[in-house]
């Protein structure tokens, strides 16, 4: 086996050459780059030449991590063939979004054309039944496109996702041990952030969540496939901490004893809007359940929020969890993975903007019961990521994808941070809610 550090070193080199210019994610800054960006000025190889049988995606190796599976162009190259897209690929590259599956970026000669598409290729071991994960996308995507197109919307395909069928017609191709691939237009004109930079990109990510659950509040035919089941089951998650740490597999658990002991004081907090569910206090919806930052391509020129992304946990769930996990991801200046703690707190004119955003757009159907519960939503979803974090680090890092030891430790932390800075200020946020429900009422 190759050293960790070593083969780092190799893959690194490799990417600042070919591809990290064009898709790194600095801090805060954007992840997803416009079509300049990632079309070289230079004739392009044909994926045939020597870069051809370089390792084309691989973000992290050794013994102690999650491995990214190892793709070379060439069998992407195969994949590519697979669907309904008319022009050579010219060249791809990865998408370092996301901890859960494989995402890449291909550029295709289309007719004279540069063309790109996405290529995802579906994590099964967190994805169980990608058949059915797959049925709800067709649904939800086809829904909003029908939805779109009746609001006499022009530009459809850079306002939601349009997934590109096999050359059998089918909505994803699975290989016969297990692989399922999809493929998606390529939204160009947009990017995505790790970290919000201004109020006006909190305000844009609320309002097109809240656009997203509103356009999907008369989705016709039966329930929703749950894709994961109990995905945001906060009692269910805590249980898993506490097994966790019951067993410590891998003697973790003394160096995250302070957040152990940090989680577990907060168990009150993990059944309150399971039993408003439960009670019919809350009702159920078809939620977005991903509601990170990330997940929503805002315009380059003007900043607008085009398109929500990531439709794999698009099932049904409270509306409040979707919300909580924008508080998380939209309030705070800093990345998932700050190190440095001090930076991180939920910031006031972040929050306003947010929820003035998702109100303008969820206002019309939220009751009075879900509209109590936003503030406190923010700070439940933020220790409940916390605790997964913190699970899979004691477990030996087997979901997220992490980059480095302690990846999964350090994200519990930022999340921990977080949950002290929303308890100090929850009441202000709540009254703040209410203000401007009352506004729009
Ligand atoms: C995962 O893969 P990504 O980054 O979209 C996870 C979310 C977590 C998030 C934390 C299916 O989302 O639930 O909130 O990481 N997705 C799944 O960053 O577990
Ligand atoms: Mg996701």
């Amino acid at each position: 086996m190759i050293p960790t550090d070593h083969f780092s070193l190799i893959i690194t080199m490799f990417f600042s050459q070919n591809f990290v210019k064009r898709n790194t994610l600095s801090s805060g800054g954007a992840a997803w780059k416009p079509a300049e960006a990632a079309i070289p000025k230079r004739d392009i190889p044909s994926l045939n030449n020597s870069t051809g049988s370089v390792l084309f995606a691989l973000l992290m190796s050794g013994p102690d991590f999650n491995l990214m599976p190892i793709y070379q162009e060439a069998q992407l190259q195969q994949i590519s063939k697979k669907f309904q897209i008319y022009g050579e690929i010219l060249h791809a590259e990865t998408c370092k979004i996301g901890h859960i599956n494989e995402t890449y970026s291909a550029t295709y000669d289309q007719g004279g054309m540069r063309v790109r598409y996405i290529h995802q290729k579906i994590n099964p071991s967190v994805f169980k039944d990608p058949a059915t994960l797959m049925k709800n996308v067709v649904r939800v995507t086809n829904h909003l496109h029908r939805k779109l197109e009746g609001m006499n919307v022009r530009d459809i395909t850079r306002r939601c996702l349009t997934l590109v069928p096999t050359r059998d017609g089918k909505s994803s191709y699975c290989n016969g041990s297990g692989e399922c691939w999809r493929t998606f237009v390529f939204v160009e004109g947009v990017q995505t952030f790790e970290s919000v930079q201004s109020p006006q990109q909190a305000f844009q990510a609320g309002k097109a969540f809240g656009f997203f659950q509103n356009l999907l509040v008369d989705l016709p035919g039966p329930r929703l496939a749950e894709t994961i089941p109990h995905f945001h089951h906060t009692r269910k998650r805590f249980q898993a901490l506490q097994k966790a740490v019951q067993n410590d597999h891998f003697n973790r658990a003394q160096s995250a004893k302070a957040e152990i002991e940090f989680a577990l004081k907060r168990e009150p907090a993990v059944d309150i809007i399971l039993k408003a569910l439960a009670a019919g206090r809350i009702p159920e919806r078809i939620t977005h359940n991903d509601t990170k930052f990330n997940n929503v391509m805002l315009d380059i020129v003007t900043g607008e929020a085009m398109c929500v992304v990531d439709l794999d946990t698009v099932m049904p769930g409270c509306v409040l969890y979707d919300f909580g996990d924008m508080v998380r991801t939209t309030t705070s200046p800093t990345m998932e993975d700050e190190l440095d703690l001090s930076k991180v707190r939920m910031q006031m004119p972040m929050f306003k903007k947010l929820a003035e955003g998702y109100l303008t757009t969820a206002s019309q159907f939220l009751t009075k019961a879900e509209k109590s519960y936003i503030a406190f939503a923010g700070k439940l979803i933020t220790l409940t990521i916390g605790l997964r974090f913190l699970t899979d680090y004691l477990v030996g890092d087997t979901y997220f994808r992490i980059h480095r030891p302690g990846h999964n430790l350090d994200r519990c932390r930022t999340q921990f941070r977080l949950v002290e800075s929303i308890e100090q200020q929850e009441e202000d946020m709540q009254a703040h809610v209410d203000k401007i429900g009352k506004r729009l009422s």
